[in-house]
């Protein structure tokens, strides 16, 4: 019996980026003949909004059984691995976060594809569209990854946004059939739900930095239509819950709107971290950066600083 490959993504959450990713892909691949399952142990976040949920594409319900190959995608820091993956059995990687690429090249060769683009949902695409099998897709896969690729390039204001991702949204929002006035309405509803349950928004994009990564201990992320009246209207809330996972930690909230990240930190030492990565000015906890930043375009920044210096 043919191995079943089971595509899956980071442990602690899923983006709409990962989910889209996993679902996509194994129906790419069991489209051409290869048995996949899209699986997560982890839960969805904000950035799958009620909408995206409403299309109706579904995680498998799939238990891997020891002879199953893993395919990950959007993750490939095998620490932060779905716990069910066994790291000898991972046949291919397809991700866009920096760091491990050595590793997965040495290991993997030319089935790892770790590059800097927008969003893995642009690499999913493109195996589609290499493989010719674009106009077959789903319409909601094909929303998916467009939406995907609106929510990890900003709206194509982020700095890591390439040309690859504007074609590729493109190309699949008429097979998504996305209307034009779909990122804007995707993105108020994403802070919509955010505003609706603030803890569970930060729980949902939080993650526990390494030393080596220069950056703040605990790093959450947001990405919303309008940051400032975000931060206006549930500071003290978001203080109060941030403050309580440690003392070193920040905030990123993304502003599509506005072009904008604004950065809350309490802590000096939280502060300082950010200031000896790139210039910004603190005024009472907050730094507003234009163009708007991402945490993986910050944790760049943080490893990229030379150990001696
Ligand atoms: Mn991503």
């Amino acid at each position: 019996m043919s191995p079943i490959k089971v595509i899956t993504s980071g442990s602690a959450y899923l983006d709409i980026d990962a989910w889209a990713c996993c679902i996509a892909y194994a129906e790419l691949l069991n489209l051409q003949g290869i048995p996949a399952r899209a699986v997560s142990n982890a839960k969805p976040n904000a950035s799958v909004s009620n909408t995206v949920l409403g299309w109706g594409a579904v995680l498998n319900d799939y238990r891997p059984t020891s002879n199953d190959e893993f395919v990950l995608v959007d993750v490939s820091d095998y620490h932060h691995f779905d716990p069910m993956v066994a790291l000898d059995r991972v046949v291919e990687v397809i991700d866009h976060h920096p760091g491990f690429e050595n590793h997965w090249a040495q290991t993997l060769g030319s089935a790892a594809d770790i590059r800097p683009i927008g969003a893995a949902a642009t690499q999913v695409f493109q195996r589609w569209k290499t493989a010719g099998l674009l106009p077959r897709i789903s319409e909601q896969s094909a929303a998916l990854l467009a939406t995907a690729i609106l929510d990890n390039t900003l709206n194509f204001t982020g700095q890591m946004t390439t040309a690859a991702d504007i074609e590729a949204y493109a190309e699949l929002a008429p097979h998504g059939k996305l209307t034009a006035d779909w990122p804007e309405q995707y993105f108020l509803e994403c802070q919509a739900a955010i505003e609706s349950d603030m803890s569970a928004a930060l729980a949902a994009d939080l993650k526990r930095m390494k030393p080596e990564s220069r950056l703040p201990e605990v790093f959450a992320q947001m990405t919303v239509w309008d940051a400032d009246a975000l931060i206006e209207k549930h500071r003290s809330e978001i203080c109060r819950w941030m403050g309580g996972q440690g003392d070193d930690w920040l905030l990123n909230v993304i502003s599509i709107s506005q072009r904008t990240s604004c950065l809350l930190a309490e802590h000096m030492v939280s502060q300082q971290k950010l200031s000896r990565l790139l210039p910004i000015e603190w005024q009472a906890g907050l730094a507003i950066l234009k163009p708007s930043i991402l945490r993986k375009e910050l944790l760049k920044l943080g490893l990229s600083v030379n150990p001696g210096g």
